[in-house]
């Protein structure tokens, strides 16, 4: 289903905006699947690398997100992903043809830690270029009960870093405090969301009992250049996958 106008008017004035449907049933059934297989399989290398974290709500250690998904290593998934729908949509927000830069899986299982409110931009993005836009995937319903994501609302904010970077927008308030500006988006399997890298955004702890998977891939413009070798060659050294055994105990603020 093509962007409209008014779609793109609302990408403009909001800094998001969620596309209804934009992937049927049966198609969201085979992504599930997919995702499914790649929590399963054993990684290779550094294709989907694994992030594990210590609960803060149930102590135990738990996948968060999965990494570098795209690619032959998952061809099924990257065709459904990286459709003719979603590549107009998006050369039609960035006004030219868009070239991945990152793409992950969120899991947010039951126990999930919170995301705090922040800009992706402050994640180091900026040594990268200046300006993505991500495509948000709902492969679960995604409902306040299990943590969905709470967008600004009001359009109300600044196209550059509003802290510095690493920092997140508000520490030890729940993304869920300030609903008069932030709304909580309540979308279902097959729902896609764009959000520029600026808009603040953040979810908090998922303490029910149903996990919600959202599938991230972020794009800046190809005249920006092809940054995702080096952004995850940089990532793998400032911070890698690691294993189970290994989760690690910070909930810092890290996209
Ligand atoms: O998965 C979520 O709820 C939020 C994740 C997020 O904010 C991010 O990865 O930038």
């Amino acid at each position: 289903m093509p962007l409209t106008d008014e779609q793109l008017a609302d990408f403009r004035t909001k800094g998001f905006v969620v596309l209804k449907d934009f992937f049927n049933n049966a198609t969201m059934q085979r992504v599930s699947r997919c995702l499914d297989t790649i929590q399963t399989k054993q990684s290779e290398g550094n294709l989907d690398a694994k992030y594990y974290e210590i609960s803060p709500v149930t102590g135990e250690n738990m996948l968060v997100r999965i990494e570098n998904i795209i690619g032959d290593h998952n061809d099924e998934l990257s065709s459904i992903l990286l459709s003719s729908e979603s590549i107009d949509a998006l050369s039609r927000i960035l006004g030219e043809t868009p070239i991945l830069f990152k793409d992950k899986i969120n899991y947010k299982l039951p126990g999930c830690r919170e995301d705090k409110l922040h800009q992706d931009q402050a994640a180091g993005w900026g040594q990268y270029c200046d300006f993505f836009v991500t495509m948000v995937v709902a492969v679960d319903e995604n409902r306040r009960e299990n943590a969905a994501m709470a967008v600004l609302k009001t359009g109300n904010y600044e196209h550059r870093l509003m802290t510095e970077e690493w920092q997140p927008l508000a520490d030890g308030e729940s993304p869920y405090s300030r609903e008069e500006e932030y709304a909580i988006l309540e979308v279902d399997p097959g729902d896609v969301i764009f959000f520029d890298a600026y808009v603040p955004h953040g979810s908090p702890a998922n303490t029910s009992q149903k996990g919600r998977r959202n599938i991230f891939l972020t794009f800046n413009r190809l005249s920006e250049g092809d940054n995702r070798a080096r952004y995850y060659q940089d990532k793998w050294e400032s911070y890698g996958p690691n294993k189970l055994d290994d989760a690690r105990a910070e909930d810092s603020f890290l996209v």
